[in-house]
């Protein structure tokens, strides 16, 4: 199972990858949604960014450890910033702080007037983590909290992070068993694991009752992460996940042609969604597309 764990990490990493960076291509000016549609691809490399930054520490973390330790996750999230990849404001005053030796609880209840952050940020890096385990959704949402806390103090942020991982847990799975997971039966899932009084769990409880409904018409009810919150980007994500997941090149649409925080949105879709289809597969992350994004750092783990 270890070999096993590593593949499926890094095939919703790659898939992360390329949705953070070829969605991270539309704040281009002058680039439309429905030159993806036709089939036109932005010229490569396509830069990653934070959300890909990121979530190679996570998956760093679980490959060199198998779990996730919060206080060495913290300096690998803080030393490995770049802070040039798009960071949000309060994870570049987090980190900064974290890596000047103030310790990860105190920077992270400090952020956002002593709030904590509830940013997209916990839930963008963590769909590997997810796929990593694919055995238990209970294992995954323990490991994601623990992942989100060092950053994240706020619920909403955490449980982001947690309604994530366990999307991707159960794609995996489902991957590992030859099933489908019906959509309804998924989003009820993640809800299931948040807690009731949490936004996110009526977020994702509603993006269960509109399965029928456009992409652009979930996404103008549930937001489209243009607020950069987990509350504002999670649900809908979640949604275009379930709703294609084995098709990966039209869960990257989706979150294009919605608009918003694309960069997380397709990061987020499509890690979890890489997490059931693969690389290379028939509805998985295309050869070309993964080509075309820029390489991964080398201090990665290898697929064994
Ligand atoms: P963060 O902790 O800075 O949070 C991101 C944003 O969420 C903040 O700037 C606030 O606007 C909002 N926010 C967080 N906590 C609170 C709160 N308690 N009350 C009110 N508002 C709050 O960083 P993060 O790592 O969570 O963010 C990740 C996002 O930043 C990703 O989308 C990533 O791509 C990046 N980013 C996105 C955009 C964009 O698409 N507009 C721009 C810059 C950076
Ligand atoms: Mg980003
Ligand atoms: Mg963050
Ligand atoms: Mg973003």
């Amino acid at each position: 199972f270890p070999d096993t764990r590593l593949t499926l990490a890094r095939d919703s990493l790659a898939g992360l990858s390329v949705g953070d960076a070829l969605g991270s291509q539309f704040f281009v000016p002058g680039r439309h949604p429905a030159d993806l549609a036709a089939g036109r691809l932005p010229a490569p490399p396509w830069s990653w960014t934070d959300d890909t930054e990121m979530a190679c520490s996570v998956v760093a973390a679980l490959g060199e450890a198998g779990r996730i330790d919060r206080d060495a996750l913290a300096l690998a999230f803080a030393e490995r910033c770049e802070p040039y990849r798009g960071y949000g404001p309060g994870a570049v005053t987090i980190l900064r702080l974290i890596r000047t030796g103030t310790p990860w609880p105190v920077a992270a209840a400090s952020a956002f007037d002593g709030q904590g952050s509830c940013g997209n940020g916990a839930a963008m890096r963590v769909a590997p983590l997810g796929a990593w385990y694919a055995d238990s959704t209970r294992r995954a949402a323990d490991q994601a909290r623990a992942s989100a806390e060092v950053t994240h103090a706020h619920p909403e942020g955490i449980a982001g992070a947690v309604a994530v991982a366990v999307a991707a847990s159960l794609a995996a799975r489902a991957r590992l068993d030859g099933g489908r997971p019906d959509p309804a039966r998924l989003l009820g899932a993640v809800a299931g694991a948040l807690d009731p009084a949490a936004e996110l769990h009526r977020g994702v409880r509603r993006a269960a009752a509109l399965l029928d409904h456009s992409a652009a018409a979930v996404a103008d009810e549930l937001g489209n992460g243009s607020r950069v919150t987990a509350q504002d980007t999670v649900p809908f994500t979640l949604w275009v996940a379930a709703t294609h997941l084995d098709d990966y090149p039209a869960a990257i649409r989706a979150c294009v042609e919605a608009g918003g925080d694309v960069d997380t949105t397709a990061a987020i879709a499509g890690g979890v969604v890489a997490a059931y289809t693969g690389v290379g597969t028939p509805g998985g992350v295309p050869d070309g597309w993964l080509a075309a994004r820029e390489p991964l750092p080398d201090w990665l783990p290898a697929h064994t």
